[in-house]
């Protein structure tokens, strides 16, 4: 089974773990946001990325969740004797090297498809792991700090600000005029079905969905679209996604998910336990519905919610 995965990070990564155990024979592409890219230190950064190879490739941060595993921050403490920032975003040394190779290859000339396919030559992550794009696409968040209204990168945002003042908007800069990575439009005409793991739905899964050509691929694919809510009992299960849903307008519940994507684009929704309550609303909206355990607290429990993702599938197919 040809299986076509949209990922973020941390939710994006522990789903894609849990269908790999459900599916071991499966095809699986995923397509990796990059808008949360960042260039620090003259280094290009590509956390989401990173996340989904270093936890299907065994290196992860396990508790974190991002980052690697065994880690020392002895480059980022010698940067800051210099005076060298940002001292807010954990950079290990480890990890640095990761985001080395990769800027050594874009400087040769390979687009980032190229360099995330020699990257996970190491890593071995037992999925295609492409870049939406190969073109630069920087999420930046409008914020009004002190009476005034200014941009931020996303990171700067989610790490730094801790997500602690509103965001007025949410901008994918330069998504309107990005190509989708080679292998991207294929892979989705070529999918069996694709799946939305419970990523956030603004700034993962809906800055894909912004690069011109995804959304239409996946709308036209003709093959069932599933997706799983981040979002349970109301609230993110980790992280600050409630402040980016409120930028756009869509309130923090899995039923408001759902209808934000809409069933021009999702066919079956997957709801936590404790959510069961709107099913029927998401059913009126169009979207086949069921609730169902969506807490990956171990890969076991990731591979079940992979599995009734692929039987719901079957049942709207
Ligand atoms: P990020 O890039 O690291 O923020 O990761 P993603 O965008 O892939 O996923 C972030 C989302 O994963 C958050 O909104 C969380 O609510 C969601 N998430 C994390 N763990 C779980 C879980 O165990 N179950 C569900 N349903 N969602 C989760
Ligand atoms: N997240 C943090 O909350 N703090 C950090 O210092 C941090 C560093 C970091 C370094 C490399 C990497 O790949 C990811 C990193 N993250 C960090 C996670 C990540 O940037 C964000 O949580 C996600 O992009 C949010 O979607
Ligand atoms: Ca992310």
């Amino acid at each position: 089974m040809r299986i076509v995965v949209l990922a973020g990070g941390i939710g994006g990564a522990r789903f894609l773990r849990g269908l790999k155990r459900a599916v071991p024979d499966s095809d699986v592409t995923v397509i990796g946001n990059t808008g949360d890219d960042i260039h620090l230190f003259g280094l290009k950064v590509c956390p989401d990325l990173d996340t989904v190879m270093y936890t299907l490739g065994g290196g992860i941060n396990e508790e974190q969740g991002w980052g690697r595993a065994d880690e020392t921050f002895h480059l980022k403490e010698e940067l800051a004797a210099y005076g060298v920032g940002p001292e807010w975003f954990g950079l290990g040394d480890r990890d640095f090297a990761t985001h080395i190779v990769r800027t050594q290859m874009i400087g040769a000339g390979y687009p980032l498809s190229a360099v995330t396919q020699a990257l996970c030559d190491r890593w071995k992550p037992g999925v295609r792991l492409i870049p939406m794009t190969d073109d630069r696409v920087e999420t930046h968040v409008a914020v009004e700090i002190d009476g005034e209204r200014k941009a931020v990168h996303f990171q700067e945002y989610w790490v730094r600000l801790r997500a602690s003042v509103p965001a007025e908007a949410i901008v994918p800069v330069g998504a309107e005029q990005a190509q989708p990575a080679p292998g991207v439009l294929e892979a989705i005409a070529a999918a069996d079905v694709i799946l939305f793991p419970p990523s956030n739905p603004v700034v993962s899964v809906g800055t894909i969905l912004a690069v011109p050509g995804i959304r239409e691929a996946i709308a036209d694919a003709g093959v069932p679209v599933v997706g799983l809510s981040p979002i349970v009992g109301d609230a993110p299960v980790r992280g600050m996604a409630d402040k980016v849903l409120a930028a756009v307008g869509v309130e923090s519940t899995a039923a408001a998910v759902a209808e934000h994507y809409g069933s021009g684009l999702l066919d079956g929704w997957l709801v936590d336990t404790v959510d069961a309550g709107t099913v029927e609303r998401v059913e009126a909206a169009g979207i086949r519905c069921r609730a169902v355990p969506l807490m990956m607290t171990d890969v076991d429990a990731a591979a079940r919610m992979a599995r009734e993702a692929l039987e719901l599938a079957e049942e709207v197919r």
